[in-house]
């Protein structure tokens, strides 16, 4: 009953219920597809999870190519009845799910191998060929039966290599072409089972005996039971596989996600929000946070650029890590800003060491790209008893600390104390408060006399400026110029400045100069000339009348751009003093770039003239240098007798101070005017 010349080809089709094998068709294209979503579910898996979905793989590879062959074979009807051995159908099973194993296996765990979709697809085949004839073996009919050894082979060989093909797809395609592959799988199944059914050949018994078993109606129920629960255990596993596909999917995406909101992306550590959470879930506990500012950041930007200061940032968080212990947490919660948060339980003067530490690894060059970089760094520290200060409030004051620490220069460290958030208060309130004070004319000059130190002959007046403020009284320079300076309101100050103290220099003796000082931001500005210019236009007075005081940090940051305003205004007649000489930075290299007029001694060399021989030999030494670069001097602070009569000995040309003057309101400034002028120009006994 074999071979396939065509009405042996239609003989032999005739011998086929085609519902049941549409039936097993659509049942095997199913139960592929399915194999395929869950090997691509399985692959997804982290190799620790994987092997329920593997299972499951084998499992649904094996039901499906049992029960497509069941239903084909309940299809098919030679005309005697047939009916099935249970254990053998059983060990079909098994067969063709443990066949899968080997297969799976190596595509799941050794995917990096070449040809491994090959050799699965060769023991696929090989499994759906074992479950095939072992599924017939267990047949039995009033008859023998036999197969042609031709289309035996090839329906092994067409079964593997759509097998094969169907593994290629999947692993070309990493699990996209899963509908392709599930046909290829199809046609491998269905294909190996209905060549090898076209090489069967029966030859029944003369006389069988009559079973009941599977005929008619009885047949197609059994198929569509089959059919059904195979379905249904496929379904449910295509369902579970895509399902958990996707809620693996979220997770993983929710994940990332989570971990981008609290990261910095540049260096991975902790960022705002992030140390934030950390430092909440940690608020119960004694810790201690400290805050590193990088400083003179600025010119490695504008020398090397972005990326370098980037690579900085990774390099310093690098060293950081490497000073840190396990239990430590580091986190950079704003460009050029890290934090070090560290449960503690020791003394408190170890946090301020290991910050200087911390200090330390970053004042050390950097090498990047070649390039060797110096910055600074700064640290404020706040220690918590764990008495549950929140999270924000520890942050905000570990800034303060580290505020009034740059303040105090790089390579400094502070513990947080309140009088810093006051002051950081009182700032903020006077800042905000400015603009409108200057508007109503609440700054107002004070006026503090300058003598000849021999003769106490009047030689002008400093202009000093204070705020007269309606509810804080009287706030001095020291506070409020910081402030102006930070916040860009110097230049409009210094311009009120210069104008009142024109216009009151102006109603004064000819002879009589006046001082004003200039902040180094002011410098800055490419219109200062004009607007001195103006000023001393508007108000009368001579340009040699107005002197500029300039401090050593002025001097140092002078660009091309300053020096050629500072020489255009000395070319009109304005002189210079450099005021607290000695206090600053004391570098004289500026002294012979710019001839300054006049050399003021700083208060802190007068106060120490009487009892420091040390002092009295520097305060000379100033004297000495002034003299021999034709520069007048003029020794501030000056508040005793004593003090007076050093100076003079020492050759001081003028004196500012407490003895002789206290800074004044303008009025007193006439008072004074007119007793001077009765002494004859001579300092008068001090006023208030
Ligand atoms: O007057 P008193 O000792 O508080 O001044 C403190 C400091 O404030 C002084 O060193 C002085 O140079 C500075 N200062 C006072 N008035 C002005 C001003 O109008 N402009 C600038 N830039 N500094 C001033
Ligand atoms: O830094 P500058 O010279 O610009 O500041 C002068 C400041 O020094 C003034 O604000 C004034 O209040 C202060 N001052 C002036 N004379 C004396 C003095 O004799 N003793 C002290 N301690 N301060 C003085
Ligand atoms: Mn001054």
């Amino acid at each position: 009953m074999g071979g396939f010349y065509l009405p042996g080809l239609l003989l032999w089709a005739s011998q086929f219920s085609a519902t049941l094998v549409a039936l097993a068709a659509m049942l095997c294209l199913t139960g592929s597809y399915t194999v395929m979503i869950v090997l691509r579910r399985a692959k997804a898996m982290r190799a620790g999870r994987r092997m329920s979905w593997f299972l499951a793989l084998c499992l649904c590879f094996g039901a499906n190519v049992w029960a497509t062959h069941f239903i084909a074979m309940l299809a098919f009807d030679p005309g005697i009845p047939i009916y099935y051995d249970t254990t053998r159908t059983a060990l079909s099973i098994l067969v063709a799910v443990l066949g899968a194993m080997p297969a799976f296996a190596l595509l799941l765990w050794c995917p990096a191998m070449r040809l491994a979709w090959a050799v699965a697809g060769v023991v696929l085949g090989a499994a759906i060929g074992a479950m095939h004839f072992i599924g017939m073996s267990a047949m039995m009919l009033c008859g023998s039966f036999g197969y042609n050894p031709v289309s035996v082979v090839v329906s092994l060989a067409c079964g593997m290599a759509a097998a094969a093909l169907s593994m290629r797809v999947m692993q070309r395609t990493a699990g996209r072409g899963a509908f392709r592959a599930g046909l290829l799988l199809a046609a491998a199944i269905c294909g190996l089972h209905f060549i090898a059914m076209g090489g069967l050949v029966i030859t029944p018994h003369s006389h069988w005996l009559f079973s009941p078993f599977i005929t008619g109606k009885g047949k197609a129920d059994l198929a569509a039971a089959v059919a059904a629960v195979s379905m249904l255990l496929l379904i449910t596993l295509l369902i579970s596989a895509t399902t958990d596909a996707k809620l693996v999917e979220r997770q993983i995406e929710a994940k990332r996600l989570w971990h981008l909101a609290r990261h910095d992306d540049l260096t991975g550590l902790l960022n705002r929000r992030g140390l934030r959470e950390r430092l909440s879930e940690m608020t119960g506990e004694p810790l201690v946070l400290i805050s590193i500012g990088l400083v003179r950041l600025k010119p490695v930007d504008d020398l090397f650029g972005r990326e370098v200061v980037d690579k900085l940032f990774c390099q310093a968080a690098a060293r950081l890590a490497a000073q840190l212990q396990l239990a430590d947490i580091l986190a950079m919660p704003a460009g050029e800003e890290f934090v070090v948060l560290r449960a503690i339980a020791g003394a408190a003067g170890e946090p301020l060491a290991f910050a200087q530490r911390l200090i330390d690894c970053l004042s050390e060059p950097f090498k990047i790209d070649g390039v060797t970089v110096q910055i600074g760094a700064c640290a404020g520290l706040v220690c918590s008893e764990g008495s549950g200060e929140g999270a924000e409030s520890l942050l905000s004051a570990a800034d303060i600390a580290l505020r009034e620490a740059k303040a105090a220069g790089a390579g400094q460290a502070r513990h947080f104390t309140m009088a810093m958030s006051a002051r950081l208060l009182r700032r903020h309130q006077l800042e905000q408060e400015f603009e409108a004070a200057l508007r109503n004319r609440e700054f107002l000059l004070f006026f503090q006399p300058l003598f000849d130190c021999r003769s106490l002959t009047l030689r002008g007046f400093e202009a000093l400026a204070r705020w007269q403020h309606p509810e804080r009284g009287m706030i001095g320079p020291d506070e409020f110029i910081p402030v102006a300076e930070a916040g860009g309101m110097i230049t409009a100050l210094g311009e009120y400045v210069l104008e009142e103290a024109c216009r009151a220099a102006s109603t004064w003796p000819e002879e009589l100069r006046v001082a004003v000082n200039l902040s180094p931001v002011q410098l800055k500005s490419p219109v200062l000339p004009e607007k001195i210019w103006a000023a001393l236009a508007r108000n009368g007075l001579a340009p040699q009348r107005l002197e500029l005081e300039l401090t050593e940090g002025a001097m140092l940051e002078q660009t091309a751009e300053v020096q050629l305003s500072l020489a255009a205004l000395k070319d009109s007649g304005v002189s210079f003093a450099i005021d607290d000489f000695g206090a600053g930075y004391s570098s004289l290299s500026y002294l012979h770039r710019f001839s300054f007029e006049r050399l003021k001694i700083d208060k802190s060399f007068t106060r120490e003239i009487t009892a420091s021989p040390d002092a009295r030999i520097v305060t000379g030494a100033i004297i000495g240098l002034g003299a021999a670069l034709g520069m007048a001097v003029l020794a501030e602070g000056v508040e005793t007798e004593a003090q007076l009569n050093i100076l003079r000995k020492a050759g001081c040309g003028q004196v500012q101070g407490f003895l002789l003057g206290k800074p004044m309101p303008e009025q007193d400034v006439q008072t004074l005017l007119t007793q001077v002028a009765k002494a004859g120009g001579r300092a008068v006994p001090v006023l208030s």
